[in-house]
């Protein structure tokens, strides 16, 4: 029996974006189409993470990346893309309009021109401005993680100097099941802050930030996008969902597989896993505490604070 429709996203922005959500999914309308509308409100605000108010790599440039997958296995993705609005749209494209599954950098730019989106400028945000500015001072000229700003009080190593422009959101990831019993996922991001020029993190790869199979389930990724990559882990997750675990418990061996590789270094990682299976029950988990995710049902509109290997 389905439960749907049901939709979820990472971090508390994923309140607005589910409702872009719902707004398709309300009305009987796809996952699809509701995972790209969704994330679409978070790439048209400004944060530190998303579109392209979102923070600069170490040269000062927003690149962004996003991909987007139905329940067959049709999917799409944009990496290292600049100066155009809404990625998750271009990589639907990419899905729809190409034989291809990934297109990059200029590529991927000169495909979204050809389809009609606009060049936007590629003048920062007076928010990551600021950000980039404050960053320079310091002249590490290292990349660093995105956390939430809570999640750092009294944990981990971050000191909240750190944390980009203090600002409280993250990549969006969604998944989402709709009437039809139908499940598809999005992910969007700007990536690690100040990351090298270049850099991809797991938000555009499919099986890494975003995997979906309609006949099992779907998850998508938050957090360091290196050690995301290092374990396929939205793939990773699915399939422990085929082997027959639950959501939540199949996100914890994902998990409790990267806090086993890195060691004593965990401490300075942040993962996050959201998944759903093809009934519509949700699940999530974390290595730190502080993540929390979006949920969007027809009787429920809340916030989420996941579990997490280190309480
Ligand atoms: C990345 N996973 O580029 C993304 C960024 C992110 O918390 O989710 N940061 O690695």
């Amino acid at each position: 029996k389905v439960n749907g429709p049901v939709v979820v996203s990472t971090w508390d922005a994923g309140l607005r974006a589910n409702k872009g959500a719902w707004e398709v999914l309300g009305k009987g309308g796809t996952a699809l189409d509701a995972v790209e509308k969704g994330v679409m409100v978070t790439e048209n605000e400004i944060n530190c993470c998303v579109g392209l108010g979102a923070n600069p790599d170490r040269d000062g440039f927003v690149t962004l990346d996003a991909c987007i997958m139905d329940h067959r296995f049709n999917c799409g993705s944009v990496a290292f893309l600049e100066r155009i609005k809404h990625p998750v749209s271009v990589a639907r494209r990419v899905m729809e309009k190409t034989p291809h599954v990934m297109l990059v950098g200029s590529g991927a730019q000169q495909f979204a021109l050809a389809e009609g989106f606009s060049l936007e400028s590629a003048e920062l945000s007076p928010d990551a401005k600021k950000a980039y500015q404050d960053w320079l001072k310091n002249e590490k000229y290292e990349p660093q993680i995105n956390r939430e700003n809570k999640e750092n009080q009294g944990h981990g190593p971050f000191a909240p100097s750190q944390i980009n422009g203090g600002w409280n959101h993250d990549t969006i990831g969604m998944v989402a099941l709709d009437t039809n019993g139908n499940l598809g996922g999005s992910c969007t991001t700007s990536g690690m802050g100040f990351k090298m020029r270049g850099r991809l993190g797991d938000s555009p790869i499919i099986g890494a930030g975003l995997y979906v199979d309609g006949d099992v389930g779907a998850c998508t990724a938050t957090g360091q996008g290196e050690d995301v990559i290092r374990v396929a882990g939205s793939h990773s997750v699915v399939e422990m969902m085929r082997q027959g675990y639950g959501p939540e418990v199949a996100c914890r061996k994902v998990i409790e597989r990267i806090v086993k590789i890195k060691g004593p270094d965990v401490n300075k990682i942040q993962v996050a896993f959201l998944a759903i299976n093809k009934h519509g029950v949700v699940g999530s988990f974390a290595i730190h505490k502080g993540f929390s995710y979006a949920l969007k049902t027809n009787t429920a509109e809340k916030l989420v604070e996941a579990n997490s290997w280190f309480k």
